[in-house]
């Protein structure tokens, strides 16, 4: 029984999971972590990919670095383009946050990504391959699907996602504690 919340912002690269994940955090006080932060931190990796410029990811290592913060106990908002290696008792939300394509194109190419990878990720996006594998791996009930093309739409879905967690919090009172705890 967590005292807070698991929330996971997903989504291709350049969707919004960081601006999300750190608007949330200061809303919240749940605790940001960025899995390529711990994954270049904690050497989660085989080394780098000179085309795709990224770490290549050791996800046993991954996990086993995730399983040290404690991330189980609750209390986090877990940032990555990915979802499925977390196991589905340690995840409460899954945000999979999605954007059109010129809109992506564009913040892609301010972040000078090479042309693979950012045709990679634009298909990514057009095949809806991280809505897929949040759905393949978490109940229907608790993944939700949001748009992130303007700053309206962000801020709505943070309104969105911070309405959740006070209904989660209301739902999950701490029997005998103060309402404090959690994970860090
Ligand atoms: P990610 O962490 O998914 O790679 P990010 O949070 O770093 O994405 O955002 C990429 C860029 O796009 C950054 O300059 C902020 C901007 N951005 C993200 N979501 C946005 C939104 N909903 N409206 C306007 N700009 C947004």
């Amino acid at each position: 029984m967590r005292a807070n919340p698991n929330i996971i912002i997903t989504g291709t690269p350049g969707v919004g999971k960081t601006t999300h994940a750190e608007a949330l955090a200061e809303r919240t006080g749940l605790k940001h972590v960025s899995v390529n932060q711990v994954v270049k931190d904690k050497g989660c990796h085989e080394g780098w990919d000179d085309e795709f410029l990224s770490w290549i990811v050791d996800e046993d290592k991954l996990l086993d670095a995730l399983e040290e913060e404690n991330i189980k106990a609750g209390g986090f908002i877990i940032d990555w383009h990915g979802c499925e290696i977390f196991p589905e008792s340690w995840i409460d939300l899954v945000v999979v946050l999605r954007v059109d394509s010129s809109t992506l194109y564009d913040r892609l190419t301010a972040r000078k990504y090479p042309e693979a990878k950012l045709q990679e990720n634009l298909d990514s996006e057009i095949m809806e391959v991280l809505l897929q594998e949040a759905r393949d791996s978490y109940e229907e009930r608790i993944v939700v699907e949001l748009e992130s093309n303007t700053t309206e739409e962000m801020e709505s879905n943070v309104d969105r996602i911070e309405a959740w967690f006070k209904q989660w919090k209301e739902d999950h009172p701490v029997v005998g504690g103060d309402g404090e705890g959690g994970g860090h």
